[in-house]
């Protein structure tokens, strides 16, 4: 490792905003709304369907101009010019960063730095997707018995199951009438649990693996294709009802997938950036492929204004800004995203992924250790329910969250006061978040309530909410597949502004490998139940455990 230390905390903007933090971090935000009339107005930005208010941060102009400065000093327009461009931005695997792409404009060359146009390759799978949706969905791709397909079971893992898995799930309301399955963990409980929900003669298998080597893939994938031959389909049944997603496809041919049966991407593609890949066949058949299309276009959209719009105006931008400022000013560990969007169950532990793999580095693209924090770390779940669990910790804990509230204005169900009710609570969340209640407020209300002084005294501490807490709103108008893509085109943006300030590769993931070389060993040594010497006292006393205590082999 090199010697050198990263310049971040050198750039004149840092400075300026370690000494700006000194001055600010003490105000309550409910004064800065108090003296600054137009607030709402000037830290808010409208685009498209999406309104983003962060007006309930701890900034001042003064912050928003400094943390400019640094995208500025970051070169951050710079690296967005060189993502889109097509060079090798992830430089740790000589690769080409180019999922947006994927979702440009089919009919528009899209030329890269290498000199190279991706977009025939990308319309090619791209229309190999779409007669293959309509084949299963107008019924003349049947399975083996003549039956049409009505699940569909997805077997990947990490960035070839959760975005998929995700957006499923947040387009359910516009499924055609097909049953869509993720299965991804190698836990046995998965896949058998899925198998009892499904029909071998009406259903398809998606094997999606970029590499084809993951071994949970693999190994959900051959125990499907062992329970589909045993329920009496013969191997030339398999055809019909398995398909790979891949870029290895001599390894898809290898288990045994017919060429025409595998949709390509390619190694420019991230795994977790992959969904606008064939990767996301599993939603293209969920949903339609004009769908799918959609949220393509809406996410192309989503780039264009990341490219397009100046700093100041850029929701990507600002969104990555207010998580450094936190990050490493106000050092806040976690950064919430908090839904209160039922379709949008699934997004938290999408972000997880997307974020904290990308940017869960601790040195800079040239190998020098950082001397600052970088990712946080992500967490979440719907509202209203997080209100009924961890809320509390947000309102009366010790820890600065940031969190991100979102909702859509328009529900996509009509049912009673529910939409009314669930955006009531929605706003009512970040305004106490903000305000708080303070000592002469909660007073005022115990003496409302009858209580005596004495008993206002010993209450007192546990009811008053110091407030203060700082929160995105981010709203759309409703939860359509364009939108849907749109909003996930601008999570993957805001962490990539954050991955350049930082310094880091955003793209690649060498964390993941130890552990699955360690794995490989252990396996191998838990074949029998003889005793082993090897590894850590610790990992040593436990494989013994396990052996001793498994079903003896015999
Ligand atoms: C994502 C990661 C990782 C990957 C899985 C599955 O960026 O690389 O989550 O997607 O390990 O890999 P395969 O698609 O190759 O099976």
């Amino acid at each position: 490792m090199t010697q050198s230390s990263p310049r971040l905390t050198t750039l004149p903007a840092w400075q300026k905003l370690r000494l700006h933090y000194e001055q600010i971090s003490g105000l309550h935000m409910r004064d800065l709304f108090a003296r600054e009339p137009d607030r709402f107005t000037n830290f808010s930005i409208g685009w498209e369907d999406f309104f983003l208010d962060y007006s309930k941060n701890q900034i001042t102009s003064e912050t928003m101009e400094l943390l400019v400065e640094l995208a500025r000093e970051c070169s951050v327009p710079d690296a967005m010019e060189r993502m889109f461009n097509g060079e090798k931005i992830n430089n740790t695997e000589d690769r080409e960063v180019l999922h947006t792409a994927l979702r440009s404009d089919i009919n528009k060359p899209y030329v890269i730095a290498s000199g190279d146009d991706v977009m025939p390759e990308v319309r090619t799978e791209l229309e190999k997707m779409k007669v293959f949706c309509e084949t299963v969905h107008n019924g003349s791709h049947t399975g083996y018995t003549g039956k049409v397909i009505s699940a569909v079971v997805n077997i990947g893992i990490g960035g070839s199951d959760l975005g998929p898995h995700m957006v499923v799930k947040a387009l359910e309301h516009y499924k055609k009438d097909i049953e869509t399955h993720f299965v991804s963990n190698v836990d046995d409980a998965d896949i058998a649990e899925t198998l009892k929900k499904v029909d071998p003669e009406t259903t398809l298998f998606i094997i999606s693996s970029k590499t084809f080597t993951t071994w949970e893939t693999l190994t959900n994938a051959h125990s499907a294709r062992a329970w589909f031959l045993r329920s009496g389909a013969d191997e030339d049944a398999l055809a019909k009802h398995f398909v790979a997603v891949s870029s290895n496809i001599s390894a898809a041919t290898d288990f045994g997938i017919k060429e025409e049966n595998i949709f390509e991407f390619w190694d420019w593609v991230g795994g977790r950036y992959s969904m606008w890949s064939a990767i996301g066949l599993s939603i293209a058949l969920a949903v339609g492929y004009d769908r799918f299309s959609e949220f393509l276009a809406g996410a192309h959209s989503m780039d264009r204004h990341f490219r397009e719009t100046p700093l100041e105006k850029n929701i990507p931008v600002i969104l990555g800004l207010l998580g450094v400022w936190y990050n490493n000013f106000f050092e806040a560990d976690t950064q919430a995203i908090i839904p209160y969007d039922q379709y949008l169950k699934y997004l938290p532990a999408y972000l997880q992924q997307a974020d904290m793999e990308s940017n869960g580095k601790r040195v800079t693209r040239h190998g020098e250790e950082v001397n600052y924090t970088t990712g946080p770390i992500i967490w979440g779940t719907t509202g209203t329910n997080g209100q009924h669990a961890y809320f509390q910790l947000l309102h009366q804990g010790t820890r600065l969250i940031p969190a991100d509230f979102i909702t859509a204005v328009e529900s996509l169900n009509d049912i009673g006061e529910h939409h009314r009710l669930l955006v009531a609570n929605f706003l009512a969340q970040t305004e106490a978040l903000v305000r708080g209640m303070n000592v002469s407020e909660v007073k005022v209300e115990l003496k409302k309530s009858g209580l005596s002084d004495e008993e206002i005294e010993k209450i007192l501490p546990h009811k008053v909410f110091p407030g203060n807490h700082p929160t995105n709103t981010l709203v759309y108008q409703k939860l359509t597949p364009y939108n849907l893509g749109a909003l996930i085109a601008m999570y993957e943006h805001k962490i990539f502004v954050q991955g350049v300030i930082w310094d880091i590769n955003s793209f690649d993931q060498w964390g993941v490998e130890l552990g699955k070389r360690l794995a490989k060993i252990i396996y191998d040594e838990l074949e029998d139940n003889e005793p082993i010497d090897t590894h850590g006292q610790s990992t040593r006393g436990l494989i013994n455990y396990f052996k001793r205590k498994s079903p003896q082999v015999s």
